[in-house]
């Protein structure tokens, strides 16, 4: 059994999605941090670092923060999702690391600067809607000959990335553009546990379709 922190934004709908991708049994406490719950004393000796998602495994007690680590844990708990070994591993590891440090980190921004704070920075909002804009080029050129992000099969990769490109309506990024990363996001929609896991803490935000 596992506790579940989580919030429904990108970060925590991976581990959301994870855990119902694996059938993994889990208990979920929302964490509603536009309330700043976040910050509760409680919280922080499991999250300390003032973010979601977080996850506490019941059957040793560990406590494990970066929905990065999260992922690979449970992936290794489980014996799902993903490569333990050779160049595939190592194939994970690498674009797992361009989501944790370009997706995520970059489309966070754009969602800042573009969403919640269009036109007070045109600067900041410009500059990371092009990165946003090269990181999907980048992955529309990656997808264009492989079904998933690994050869290796669908992973935690996908799902590390996946509720990112979910947001391309807040990123003012239109798919057809990158119609890869297209066909790569219907395909991923349409399964039973990304449908679940985009709903935790149930939410009403329906996932964007692409014209
Ligand atoms: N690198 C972290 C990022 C986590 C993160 O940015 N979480 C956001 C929600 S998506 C959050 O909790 N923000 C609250 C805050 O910054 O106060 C991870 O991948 O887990």
């Amino acid at each position: 059994m596992i506790d579940l922190y989580t919030w429904f934004t990108p970060n925590g709908r991976k581990v959301s999605i994870m855990l119902e991708e694996i059938g993994m049994d889990y208990e979920v406490h929302p964490i509603a941090i536009g309330k700043g719950e976040q910050n509760d004393p409680e919280f922080l000796k499991i999250g300390p670092n003032n973010k979601i998602p977080v996850i506490v495994d019941r059957d040793t007690g560990l406590s494990i923060m970066e929905s990065g680590a999260i992922l690979q844990y449970l992936a290794q708990k489980s014996g799902q999702l993903m490569p333990t070994e050779g160049d595939d591993y190592w194939k994970m590891q690498e674009w797992l690391m361009f989501q944790m440090a370009s997706v995520g980190p970059m489309f966070g921004q754009v969602h800042t600067f573009v969403r919640y704070g269009e036109g007070k920075n045109e600067e900041a909002s410009e500059r990371y809607l092009k990165e946003a804009k090269r990181i999907y080029g980048v992955m529309d050129k990656h997808l264009a000959n492989r079904q998933y992000f690994l050869d290796w099969g669908y992973s935690i990769v996908d799902i590390a990335i996946f509720p990112w490109v979910g947001r391309c309506d807040w990123q003012t990024i239109d798919l057809n553009e990158y119609p890869n990363v297209k066909r790569w996001y219907l395909e991923i929609k349409e399964r039973p546990a990304v449908i679940a896991g985009w709903n935790v803490p149930e939410n009403d935000q329906p996932m964007p379709m692409p014209a």
